[in-house]
């Protein structure tokens, strides 16, 4: 144990000691503790709270990570473990002088299991590096989101990302066959190797995937991959209505189309994108209400499956008008269209974040209410809609002008939020569909959740983490 000032702010250790203590760990190199370099280290995405971490650590290996977490359980100092910090949610956030774990030094990705079709790494590897050693292995891992060069697979799974093939792949749980975790009292769980199949009791590696950080940092995966798809199409399509994009999908499933994406975004959202995105343009001679990106695999026989659908959708007006992609080229810019809607918002105003989720079947009636609620909201408030629709994931972005005040807006465009949130009990909708709870949606969490719900979940965390080192203050 080391030396105690009962009356600090943050940790109950007194500072300069915890942090000798973890330079003694990993070493001088690879603790941080520059304010400049805190306030990165300490901040996701969101960007609108309070960071103040009293310093981030960057341990090499699991047993580092191990005897971090041991030094901090002993002297009931508070963790953040940190990822690529792009969270959306404030989940990794750290404001009140906790340590930043961060994995960015825990890269390593194993070779590819061609038999099992399995790849192990490191918690620190970005999704993008297991996507590319997936595919210089002849094979393919299904997450994929536009944060992919950034982001971690550990935070991938703390955060159980969705993102752009969940329709196809499912989402990070999917992935997920073997998982290592450092629990808050430093005990290391290795948790199903690369079984498929295990019946030994319960499958408790499920509950750190979309914990948050909240139960244990994890350290390492074992994840699925699949065969590449064949003969991927891709076509942008522009449409009247919210109803189209619907009839569109219902008639891709009864065709029998083996979909890989189906997003949508408005006709706003794409000028957003236009304005800030370098090099994007439309497809389109004409701009259209809404669009979709519909992503398919064709037939492995030949015959394409995309063309005589998209021919039925002009034939009947459901669709204004259509462009298959022709090469490569055409298929990223086509897919810029939709990634770079998020950084494109971010240029353009103040924005706040929804990622609601609904049955596909309620989504229709619950546009309604919403453009109902969205036509009383303020003037100066845009609302961009966006999304992985083709699962029932809407992003709704709430944008101010450039240059207002950043903290009236948040207000503001709160207001019109919790509306909205209130909506969706009705349909049995999820205020949060990949993105989690965090620090932004704390108060939300009942919107989705029942009071017995959020209990049990709080026993849950009490048990594993009975002194509260581990993410305090995210979800509950
Ligand atoms: P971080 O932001 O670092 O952390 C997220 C949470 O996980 C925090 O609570 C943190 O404490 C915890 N955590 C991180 N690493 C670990 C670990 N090793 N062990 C335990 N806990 C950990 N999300 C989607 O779901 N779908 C999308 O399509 C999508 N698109 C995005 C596009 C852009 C441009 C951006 C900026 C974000 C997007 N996101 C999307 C959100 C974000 O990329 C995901 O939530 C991602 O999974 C977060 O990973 P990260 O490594 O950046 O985690
Ligand atoms: C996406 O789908 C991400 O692009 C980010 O989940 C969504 O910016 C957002 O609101
Ligand atoms: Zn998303």
């Amino acid at each position: 144990m080391i030396e105690r000032t009962p009356d600090a702010a943050g940790p109950k250790a007194n500072p300069q000691s915890v942090i000798d203590g973890l330079r003694k760990i990993v070493g001088d190199r690879h603790v941080v503790t520059d304010p400049a370099e805190l306030q990165v280290w300490g901040c996701d995405w969101t960007k609108i709270f309070a960071v103040d971490p009293l310093a981030a650590v960057f341990p090499g290996t699991t047993s580092e990570v191990s005897a971090v977490v041991k030094f901090c359980h002993e002297n009931r100092i508070k963790i953040v473990p940190s990822g690529g910090r792009t969270g959306l949610a404030g989940g990794a956030v750290a404001g009140k002088k906790e340590i930043v774990i961060s994995l960015n030094r825990m890269t390593n990705i194993d070779p590819v299991d061609r038999t099992g079709l399995t790849i192990r790494c490191e918690a620190g590897a970005t999704t993008q590096a297991v996507q590319e050693a997936a595919a210089a292995a002849g094979l393919f891992f299904g997450l994929d989101l536009a944060a992919k060069g950034s982001c971690h697979i550990g935070g991938n799974i703390s955060t159980n990302a969705g993102g752009l093939k969940f329709i196809r792949y499912g989402g990070m749980r999917e992935q997920v066959l073997g998982l290592e975790v450092v629990l808050p009292d430093g005990t290391v769980l290795d948790m199903n190797s690369s079984l498929r199949k295990n019946n030994t009791g319960y499958d408790i590696k499920q509950l750190f995937i979309g914990a948050e950080g909240t139960l244990g940092i994890v350290t390492r995966a074992t994840l699925r991959l699949t065969a590449k798809p064949r003969n991927v199409q891709l076509a942008c399509i522009g449409v009247k209505s919210f109803d189209n994009i619907l009839d569109i999908l219902t008639r891709c499933n009864m065709a029998g189309a083996t979909i890989t994406a189906f997003e949508f975004f408005t006709d706003v959202a794409h000028g957003i994108v236009l304005k800030h995105a370098a090099g994007a343009r439309t497809p389109f001679a004409a701009r259209t209400p809404f669009y979709v990106i519909l992503e398919l695999e064709d037939a492995p026989g030949g015959g394409s499956v995309m063309e005589p659908l998209l021919e039925k959708f002009f034939e009947d007006e459901t669709c204004l008008d259509a462009v298959i992609a022709q090469n490569s080229t055409q298929f990223k810019e086509f897919w810029g269209l939709r990634e770079n809607i998020t950084e494109s918002l971010a240029a353009h105003g103040h924005v706040r974040k929804n990622d609601i989720s609904l049955p596909v079947d309620k989504l229709a009636p619950f546009i309604k209410e919403l453009e109902a609620e969205v036509a009383k909201a303020p003037k100066d408030i845009e609302v961009v809609l966006f999304g992985h629709i083709g699962d029932g994931n809407l992003h709704i972005n709430y944008v101010g002008p450039k240059g207002g005040d950043k903290d009236a807006f948040q207000q503001a465009a709160r207001q019109v939020e919790e509306k909205i949130f209130a909506i969706l009990p009705k349909y049995k909708g999820s205020v949060s569909a990949e993105h989690g709870i965090g620090l932004l949606k704390k108060k939300d969490l009942k919107f989705s959740r029942s009071i017995d719900e959020i209990a049990f979940m709080k026993k849950i965390r009490a048990i594993i983490d009975p002194d509260g080192i581990m993410n305090p203050g995210k979800i509950f």
